[in-house]
């Protein structure tokens, strides 16, 4: 029996892609009905590798709200995906993409957020994305909610923050499901729904300048709310859709401990649980007692309606997707555990770190799926990886050999998961395309496979360009994993 099983390797139909973000790529922030977000509302710090993405405060969404410039504000330029998706989507296509992950501007769609009507401009957009791609038998995955939403639900309930916010989000789901419905096999709710408790980017809920308790009492009660809307949406789709399926999403950072010292062991585990919280909750639909006892001694009251417990229950997800950069060290008496920037955790001597000290590590990858895979027996999708580097352009080429590397090391790791057995049903690399960084608003970190000819300024012609490790990406895809 062994025998027959095996070797294995990438299964048939594995889904090989990119991923990227409404707020990173698209640009067009006030073009056909679009509201504001509040990714740009996020003003580009200078000379400052690090940003804060929860820097925003009352007064900065003020000047902001007033300000039209663009190069202030990256996201609102994005790289123009808007105008050049066509271009962008033949280049995945030509690298033969058999899935790609992008999200839905929540504010293209409800400008404000609660409107009358949904704005069919913005619907039309989508229309044509999903068009494109169809021709190319590329398989949508959409995220519904990536790092923004209308930023008029912040000045009116402080986004997540508000009970409000769920029925507006799921009025918005509902929208797109009953519009896009049979053309998206593949949902995710909240992209890396556990940053929330680092605050704004993914809260919506301006709490700076608030002491560290009442800044968590706000972010896990945005968070409850947050649980709730994705149950809700994952309901309404298996109602109008019940042929496509939806994930949930987390910023897997697995923590090893500093040494064997079993009070350093506990505190890794203690990091670990911290970070597999969210999916506990959404894949088996409850609140896990590790985390009722962090509440408690940390007098954190999570405000639930009569029926919250009941509705997250009943809807858990159908897979399990994360993105996955690094991993982090952590021991027993370490001040803090690096939340709130995730290139500050413990060094890990034994790794490397690229440019923006996020530490390298491709067998954490494979510690990370068969970890998730024995705790939840959901298949899983690892729907973002890549590296963040500062790119050459010179005489037209980009050789980018550290970014091959990188990535085959990765894809190395998760055939060897696949071997040990763990279901996966894809993987999409974040940043196919060269896009605005999000933790920093760059332009000069880049991801992509495809260079786009734009620096921090917004300056240059917009032109794409293909790097080395467009080819090399290309004979991946066509060998199915199977020439690295
Ligand atoms: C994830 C986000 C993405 C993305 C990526 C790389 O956390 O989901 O939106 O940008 O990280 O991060 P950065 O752009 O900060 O390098």
């Amino acid at each position: 029996m062994y025998k027959e099983t095996y070797p294995k390797t990438f299964p048939k139909g594995f889904l090989w892609g990119g991923a990227t973000a409404a707020n990173q790529v698209e640009g067009a922030w006030n073009i056909d009905g679009k509201g504001m977000s509040t990714a740009e509302v996020v003003q580009k710090a200078d000379n400052r590798r690090q940003m804060s993405m929860s820097d925003v405060t009352q007064e900065t969404l003020q000047v902001a709200l007033a300000d039209t410039t663009v190069e202030r504000y990256p996201k609102r330029r994005g790289i123009d995906f808007y105008h050049h998706y066509k271009e962008d989507i033949a280049l995945f296509a030509e690298m033969g993409f058999k899935v790609y992950r992008f999200s839905i501007a929540w504010s293209r769609i409800f400008p404000k957020g609660e409107d009358q009507v949904p704005n069919e401009a913005g619907l039309v957009f989508y229309d044509h994305v999903l068009a494109e791609l169809a021709k190319y038998d590329i398989k949508p995955l959409v995220t519904l909610s990536h790092y923004e939403m209308p930023i008029a639900l912040t000045q009116k309930y402080n986004g997540w923050a508000g009970r409000e916010t769920i029925a507006a989000f799921n009025r918005f789901t509902e929208t797109v499901f009953n519009r896009y419905k049979k053309q998206v096999p593949y949902w995710l709710t909240f992209n890396e729904i556990n940053t929330g408790t680092w605050g704004f980017h993914e809260t919506g809920a301006i709490d700076k300048g608030l002491s560290e308790k009442e800044q968590l009492q706000i972010r896990y009660q945005a968070l409850h709310h947050q649980f709730v809307a994705s149950a809700i949406a994952t309901k309404q789709l298996r109602e109008i859709d019940s042929t496509a399926k939806i994930g949930s999403m987390l910023a897997r950072m697995q923590t090893y401990p500093a040494t064997p010292n079993p009070k350093d062991v506990r505190a890794a585990q203690l990091a670990d649980e911290k970070n597999l919280f969210f999916t506990d909750v959404q894949a088996r639909g409850e609140y896990p007692e590790y985390m009722n006892r962090f509440f408690h001694e940390n007098d954190i009251v999570i405000q639930m309606a009569e029926d919250d417990q009941a509705i997250l229950l009943a809807n858990p997800v159908d897979f399990i997707s994360f993105s996955y950069y690094m991993t982090n060290v952590t021991a027993h008496d370490q001040v803090g555990d690096g939340a709130g920037n995730m290139a500050v955790g413990g060094r890990n001597p034994y790794l490397k770190e690229s440019d923006w000290g996020w530490q390298i590590d491709p067998v954490g990858l494979r510690i990370s799926l068969n970890t998730m895979w024995d705790r939840y027996r959901k298949p899983l999708f690892i729907v973002e990886n890549g590296l963040g580097a500062l790119d050459k352009l010179e005489n037209g080429q980009v050789h980018d050999q550290y970014r091959i590397d990188y990535l085959r090391q990765h894809i190395e790791q998760m055939k060897e998961s696949i071997k040990d057995g763990v279901d996966l049903l894809g993987y999409t690399m974040w940043g196919p395309i060269d896009l605005i960084s999000f933790s920093t608003s760059e332009m000069s970190k880049r991801y992509g496979f495809i260079y786009v000819d734009q620096d921090d300024n917004g300056e240059g012609t917009l032109k794409r360009i293909k790097k080395d490790s467009f080819e090399w990406y290309q004979q991946v895809i066509k060998t199915n994993g199977e020439q690295l």
